[in-house]
């Protein structure tokens, strides 16, 4: 068993731009709400929601030759959480792609490896040692969080059905992160 005190859950990037109807929607994105919802009621150390939110011009948004339409603009409905999200559990939200000219697709660190988004030291405050991860996009943010989870030395699980990814296929989103060390675990294994 997985001793949850010592443990985070993280839901990544759960967001109304990612989101059915969305700016930048991830297919079935609203499939996980039941999921995260019931994960976030079990007893973690701490519940961390990742927040994408980005500047009006951000480097990412095709208008600046970035690969994404304009979407999690700060302050706006699409950066929100959606309403469906229970928000009572969620303890802390870390901020990411906040500064106009590099992109943050990790919850801990910025795509140019440089800057921290300050997670991997909220966790160590926290006595936090493994971590339960869950959101969208599985294949863009959900998968670059794990990673670097695994990096940073965080016993790193991610719960599958709980997850969705802008890619129609799963299973090789899944397989490249079993291969670098993160445990997949479904939602009744916490
Ligand atoms: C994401 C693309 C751009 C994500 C964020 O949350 O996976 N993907 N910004
Ligand atoms: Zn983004």
């Amino acid at each position: 068993m997985i001793d949850l005190s010592r443990s985070a859950l993280i839901l990544v990037d759960i967001q109304n731009d990612f989101l059915p109807g969305g700016a930048l929607a991830v297919p079935e994105g609203d499939c996980i709400l039941d999921a995260v919802n019931m994960l976030a009621t079990r007893p973690f150390r701490a519940v961390i929601a990742t927040q994408d939110w980005h500047p009006e011009n951000h480097c990412s948004f095709t208008a600046q030759s970035g690969p994404w339409p304009p979407h999690c603009v700060a302050g706006t409905h699409g950066a929100d959480f959606p309403e469906t999200l229970t928000p009572a559990p969620v303890t802390h939200i870390i901020r990411k792609g906040v500064l106009q000219d590099r992109d943050s697709y990790s919850g801990f660190l910025d795509n140019d490896r440089a800057t921290s988004t300050g997670l991997d030291g909220l966790l160590r405050g926290l006595g936090v040692e493994q971590v339960v991860i869950c959101g969208l996009a599985l294949d863009y943010c959900v998968a670059a969080t794990a990673l670097d989870a695994c990096h940073y030395g965080y016993c790193t699980y991610v719960v599958p059905e709980a997850c969705r990814g802008i890619a129609a296929d799963p299973g090789s989103a899944l397989e490249k992160l079993e291969k670098q060390g993160v445990l997949l675990k479904s939602v009744d294994a916490y």
